[in-house]
């Protein structure tokens, strides 16, 4: 989800091999939207115990949100990263404001709005007086992280020209040492000029680098519509490796054994917090297209396994 100017190239280079490569997700377009993909969970107890990864391991639940409250997200789950925070993106992140991130029906939405909003004297308004677009990010960067294990994170995606949702984690280690040393695990970014695709990518700060140094490794897979109905975005986390996947099909893999001799470093055996935004242009959400909000990220569970 950062991303700078520097290594925008190696990111863009890696996307495009992907797209190159990119494989089929499998279903027919232009066939009904499969029933079970539209179903969401309501209940706590919708919630499975325990899971089996894709090597055949089993962990148990040990934190989640089925999103079956009314209204904010749980404040004991979720805090909010409010102003303009990063890419020279066009939203302000609201804090704690329901027009732009709601609970219903068993839902989370966040919701991407064009309109005039007054940020004169908030947070990180780069002195601005007026937002011309809101949305919200929000995190658990102050209530829960984990360290390995399997988090998975069911959602609907926004579309439009300019549209930038991403389902991330980082290391809490970020307040003392930065980004992108913390690491950062982008489970699942999609971007509105490329529609029907989830990417999957790593970023870390090369060996001896400075702030802006990062490596970076991404693919993606191409989805059956995933605008329209919901899909599955994994990570599967161990000493060894991590996996990126959607319904359990794999986008991508990265190795310890093979990363830290390139880089020298390896933020990934630390704490990572869990990150749910929508962001609107910006580096790589590109131009905005007048129609394209507002927007909704449909995110029907988030749960952590160990
Ligand atoms: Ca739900």
């Amino acid at each position: 989800m950062n991303h700078s100017a520097k290594f925008i190239f190696s990111v863009s280079f890696a996307l495009a091999a992907a797209l190159a490569s990119g494989t089929a997700f499998g279903d027919e377009p232009n066939q009904k939207l499969d029933p079970a993909r539209l179903a969401v969970s309501v209940s706590d107890s919708d919630a499975p115990q325990t899971v089996r990864t894709t090597d055949g391991r089993e962990l148990k639940l040990v934190w989640n949100d089925e999103f079956n409250g009314e209204g904010l997200p749980d404040a004991k789950k979720w805090t909010y990263e409010v102003g303009y925070i990063r890419n020279n993106e066009s939203q302000y992140y609201t804090d704690a404001r329901l027009e732009n991130v709601f609970q219903k029906d068993g839902v989370l939405t966040i919701r991407t709005i064009k309109e005039k909003y007054n940020i004169e004297g908030k947070p990180k308004n780069k002195g601005l007086k007026e937002a011309e677009y809101t949305s919200a990010a929000i995190e658990t960067i102050d209530t829960a992280s984990w360290l390995y294990g399997r988090v998975e994170v069911r959602a609907q995606l926004p579309t439009g020209k300019g549209i930038w949702p991403a389902i991330w984690m980082m290391g809490t280690n970020i307040k003392q040492i930065g980004w992108p040393g913390c690491g950062e695990i982008d489970v699942m970014e999609y971007v509105g000029h490329t529609p029907h695709r989830a990417h999957g990518t790593i970023h870390m700060r090369k060996k001896g680098g400075k702030n802006w140094e990062v490596v970076s490794k991404g693919s993606s897979l191409l989805l059956d519509r995933p605008e329209e109905q919901y899909y599955v975005y994994t990570l599967e986390w161990t000493p060894e490796k991590m996996l990126i996947l959607v319904d359990d099909k794999p986008v991508l893999e990265f190795k310890k054994s093979e990363e830290e001799s390139k880089t020298g470093v390896w933020p990934f055996d630390k704490p990572h917090y869990i990150i749910l935004n929508t962001a609107i242009g910006g580096a790589w959400g590109g131009e905005i297209a007048e129609d394209t909000c507002p927007t909704d990220f449909k995110i029907d569970y988030v749960r952590v396994y160990q």
